[in-house]
């Protein structure tokens, strides 16, 4: 067997390990951070479950923490409140970036974890099998019910030979997204073997696994093995290492190889992460901003890389270059050995450990910017700024063009790249509050920033609207439900958050939804990339969307559609797209016997007198799940 075989058989709860067919797997550990964790547990609070059921659950703060207004502040003290209730630990503001934190201090080799955010296969690098999932299959999961997912295929990446100098971990996983794109992951686990695997560290095992996501990947994984152990070591928590290879007899679905020593510093171009080309190729352009963190690229070795390349040099008068160290323990430890202060005095501006830039909470660039970053996704508008040309880099890459004031290889740099891995992180948990002993009673403090969650009724036998909008290709969950620092703090608020849906592809479709009395969207194909936002369906629910025809989706996403209850029809014959157009008349008639029956939808395009046939690929459970109005009342209707 494979890595991937080898957890889920521990961990199988139902189904037959087959490709493509519906299994459930019991869910060791989850997460949550702030702009989903909110609804998760407003989610897990509506299932009724006293106490977490799970090895380990951790609520972190990370995402929201500017706070401009009472709000994210009043969905930090909710979070606080109801996990110290319910049995989750909390990691508080300051502490750091969920992933870069739960890799650090919880992770476990060989166990699962389930995180509502897309970012949770960063523990693939410590060899967990850690998927990201909507708010609600994770109240679920920490509740004690199973995760339900496609049993993916397995792809092999054999890596070979070395990385050069100044060539990089996110050079690596750039690579991948070359050569598969951003949904060759769909359906699949990513898992590195070979001989190359020795030559990497877990963090920078971690960036690939952590950007595996914009392949649309399941997840991805790396062995663990005695750099692992090395790891948690240092971590002061060797007992948690387990070794996990392949056996030598493993197989796989599909195999692709790269050989290190042929990659070159590389980076993603506007505006998605599969657009990619050599930093020589691309060549010096003029840079605005640089923007070194994220939960790809925060750790202390990439920190130590960007200090030692900062040190002694000043940041270029026409870059602004701000650092957020990925987690306490990384600003701690910089703070102790005099990297932070090479990094100040050359002229970065420091901030928390938090997500920040990435979700655009501050620092936006200046219209036209040209922004570098070491984070994993490039959307249009992300950063913020809609003009905004942004860059995925490498930290040493994005170091050295902001002195530079140019995009600059860092191989033209004349010094060592080589940091030790420390023997002993610092190791400080007093961030993470621990739940109350079961049975105290806490009070669950709700601000007036929290409105109930809309919830969908059963379906019904006939569905009728329009097309409200009709979008393309690689729509992402940015697109569906932006996120930005105005918006971001109204993720427990979602008759506010609907007024922006898939305003960034039409800004009168939340007005035409309500006028219309909801209808349908029409999409391409990879529908909802991107982020784990269960707001990307709740939005919608909210306007009243019945179904969403498409040409393919998104894993999390299409979860999401149906645990809100909407339907996620995927066109047979993907040239009858242009079959349907803005304001067609549609409907479904008998939609429930339909749905029973089989596997094909018919949706009658009335304007037009045609019939267009649709497949619903979904499981049996999901499918009363649909017919139930999502997974809350199916939950209920099951308990
Ligand atoms: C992201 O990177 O887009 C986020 C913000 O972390 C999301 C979660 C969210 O939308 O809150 C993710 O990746 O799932
Ligand atoms: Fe945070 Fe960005 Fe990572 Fe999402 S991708 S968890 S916003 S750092």
């Amino acid at each position: 067997m494979n890595i991937t075989q080898k957890i889920i058989k521990n961990h199988l709860v139902s189904g037959n390990m087959v490709a493509g067919e519906e299994i459930s797997i019991r869910i060791d550990q989850t997460l949550t951070q702030d702009s989903t964790g909110t609804m998760a547990y407003l989610e897990f609070e509506a299932i009724g479950i006293p106490r977490v059921k799970t090895k380990k659950s951790v609520a972190y703060i990370d995402h929201n923490t500017l706070q401009s207004g009472f709000e994210n502040a009043d969905d930090h003290k909710y979070i606080q409140t109801v996990t110290k209730k319910h049995g989750i630990h909390f990691s508080r503001p300051g502490n750091g970036i969920c992933h870069q934190v739960h890799l650090e201090r919880f992770g476990v080799p060989g166990m699962t974890l389930l995180g509502s955010d897309s970012h949770t296969p960063t523990g693939g690098g410590i060899g967990m099998l850690a998927i990201g999932a909507g708010g609600m299959d994770v109240a679920v999961a920490m509740g004690g019910g199973a995760y339900y997912l496609t049993m993916p295929k397995v792809v092999k990446v054999n890596l070979t030979g070395k990385l050069n100098p100044w060539v990089a971990a996110k050079d690596i996983i750039l690579e991948v997204l070359r050569r598969l794109s951003v949904k060759g992951g769909v359906g699949k686990v990513i898992e590195y073997v070979g001989e190359g695997v020795k030559s990497l560290t877990v963090p920078e095992r971690a960036t690939i696994t952590n950007m595996g996501a914009e392949l649309g990947a399941t997840t991805s994984v790396f062995p663990s093995d005695e750099t692992t152990r090395a790891f948690l070591k240092a971590q002061g928590r060797e007992e948690d290492y387990t070794e996990i290879l392949p056996d030598a007899d493993a197989t796989y679905d599909e195999e692709l190889t790269i050989d290190l020593s042929t990659l070159a510093p590389m980076a993603a171009k506007p505006h998605m992460p599969d657009n990619v080309d050599t930093i020589t190729n691309i060549g010096p352009i003029k840079v605005d901003q640089v923007a070194i963190g994220s939960c790809t690229n925060s750790s202390y070795m990439d920190m130590m890389k960007v200090a030692r390349i900062l040190k002694g040099n000043t940041v270029h008068e026409d870059v602004s270059l701000v650092i957020a160290p990925g987690s306490k323990q990384v600003l701690n430890m910089l703070s102790q050995n005099g990297a932070l202060a090479d990094m100040i005095a050359a002229g970065a501006r420091i901030l928390e450990s938090a997500c920040g830039p990435c979700i655009g909470m501050g620092q936006s660039p200046k219209t036209d910017a040209i922004s570098l970053r070491t984070f994993n996704r490039n959307f249009e508008g992300r950063s913020g700024t809609v003009s905004a040309q942004v860059y995925l880099v490498s930290p040493e890459v994005a170091a050295i063009s902001a002195i530079k004031g140019v995009l600059t290889d860092p191989r033209e740099l004349d010094m060592s790249n080589i940091i030790d891995m420390p023997e002993k992180f610092l190791i400080n948990d007093n961030m993470v509050v621990e739940p109350a002993p079961e049975g105290n009673d806490v009070e669950v403090v709700r601000g007036p920033n929290i409105k109930p969650f809309p919830v969908n009724v059963a379906l019904p036998e006939n569905l009728k609207g329009k097309s409200l909008i009709k979008v393309e290709d690689n729509i992402t969950t940015d697109h569906i439900m932006p996120s930005n620092a105005k918006l971001l703090p109204y993720r427990s608020n979602v008759p506010y958050l609907s007024e922006y849906c898939l305003t960034p592809c039409d800004p009168e479709f939340p007005a035409r939804a309500k006028e219309n009395g909801g209808g349908f969207i029409i999409g391409g194909s990879n529908y909802g990339q991107g982020s784990s936002r269960e707001h990307a369906a709740l939005a919608p629910l909210y306007l009243g969307i019945k179904a969403v025809i498409v040409k393919s989706f998104a894993r999390i996403h299409m979860a999401n559609l149906i645990n809100s209850g909407i339907l996620p029809l995927v066109l047979e014959n993907e040239a009858d797209y242009d079959r349907i157009d803005m304001m067609d008349e549609l409907a479904i008639d008998d939609v429930r016997t339909q749905l029973t029956s089989g596997n094909k939808i018919v949706v009658k395009n009335i304007t037009k007198g045609i019939e267009i046939p649709t497949i619903i690929n979904v499981s049996d459970r999901q499918k009363d799940m649909l017919l139930a109005g999502g997974l809350l009342n199916y939950t209920r209707e099951n308990n």
